[in-house]
């Protein structure tokens, strides 16, 4: 395939159009997306990535595009993915992507939005997909922006390396807080728009729910920020590469390489078993039929199931 061969040497090279339809393909579940996961070069050494999260309106996108500048304003290469579950934009819409962040667009930097219909094991697997042809292109880092605080937030925070989240005032923040469970995941909180009044409290509040410094493990610093002067920004920046340091030097990287390899296999077959067995109609049939009927329980139709069809390969 004369076209794969170029996108994959596009990739490579970093090229956006390249990157935009080897994204597309994967986010899709495209055929070709998969040939193309197969064939990627692996990367040598750590692609540090970082995951912004936080309710609508918090100034995600705007905080993502200054981290951006600054990076690139000091030679690295920045690629943003934007997570959006109900973007109406899909299929590489080049021109809604530029849209996003056109300054850090502007500076070099690859912004992309992700809708991923269709992939294997959801969102957080297609974005972890879409990381790894990320890994094969010539990034330094890669920001990744998802929208809400709820379950979907939570997978996607499983697939980078470090997680911010940002929090505003005037929200009843405490009450959210609590309720999403997020606080367990955040690596770095973000109390953003401090130009508004009541991002004082904020900032205590978030630093009374954080548990007790213990040895050896990241404790979450609670930033204020304005992301919209870039005020805060550049200590941000230089706790995301303090938190990077610490999972490289804490042999992290191994865990999180483990886990996320665990995670993408189960979801994996989590999505394939099924379609499998149904595949085999007839059998599928009479195994729910069993069930109905109450002659078996599912777990043994179940098992039955997993047996007949190692049977058959
Ligand atoms: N006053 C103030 N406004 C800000 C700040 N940061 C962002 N905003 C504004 O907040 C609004 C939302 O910003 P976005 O960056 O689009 O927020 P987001 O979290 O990406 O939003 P969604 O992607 O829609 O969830 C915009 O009007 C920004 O200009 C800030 O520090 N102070
Ligand atoms: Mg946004």
């Amino acid at each position: 395939m004369a076209e794969l061969e170029a996108i994959l040497r596009g990739v490579v090279a970093g090229f956006p159009r390249a990157l935009g339809r080897a994204l597309s393909w994967v986010e899709n579940g495209h055929p070709a997306g998969r040939e193309l996961l197969r064939r990627l070069p692996r990367r040598q050494g750590w692609l540090p990535t970082v995951g912004f999260t936080g309710p609508p309106g918090a100034g995600k996108s705007t905080l993502i595009e200054h981290v951006g500048l600054r990076l690139q304003g000091r030679g690295e290469r920045v690629a943003v993915l934007a997570v959006d579950p109900s973007s109406p934009f899909s299929g590489g819409a080049l021109l809604a992507d530029r849209l996003r962040m056109p300054r850090l667009v502007a500076a070099g930097g690859f912004v992309r939005s992700l809708a991923t219909r269709g992939a294997l094991g959801g969102l957080a697997a297609a974005c972890a997909d879409c990381l790894e042809v990320l890994r094969a292109a010539p990034f330094s880092w890669v920001l990744v922006e998802t929208v809400g605080v709820g379950q979907d937030e939570v997978d996607v925070a499983s697939v980078v390396d470090t997680v911010v989240l940002l929090q505003v005032p005037g929200l009843g923040d405490d009450v959210q807080l609590a309720k999403a469970g997020v606080m367990e995941i955040a690596h770095v909180f973000v109390v953003n728009k401090k130009d508004r009044p009541g991002a004082a409290d904020v900032v205590q509040m978030l630093a009374s729910l954080l548990p007790p410094p213990a040895p050896a493990a990241w404790r979450p610093p609670v930033l204020p920020v304005a992301a919209t002067t870039g005020e805060g920004v550049d200590e941000l920046v230089a706790t995301l590469e303090e938190h990077q340091r610490f999972l490289a030097t804490s042999g992290h990287h191994q865990v999180l390489s483990w886990e996320r390899a665990e995670r993408r296999l189960s979801a994996i077959l989590a999505d394939l078993l099924p379609r499998r067995a149904k595949q085999q109609t007839e059998s599928w049939r009479q195994a729910v039929a069993a069930v109905v009927e109450g002659r078996e329980d599912p777990l043994t139709v179940a098992e039955k199931l997993l047996q007949c069809h190692r049977g058959n390969g």
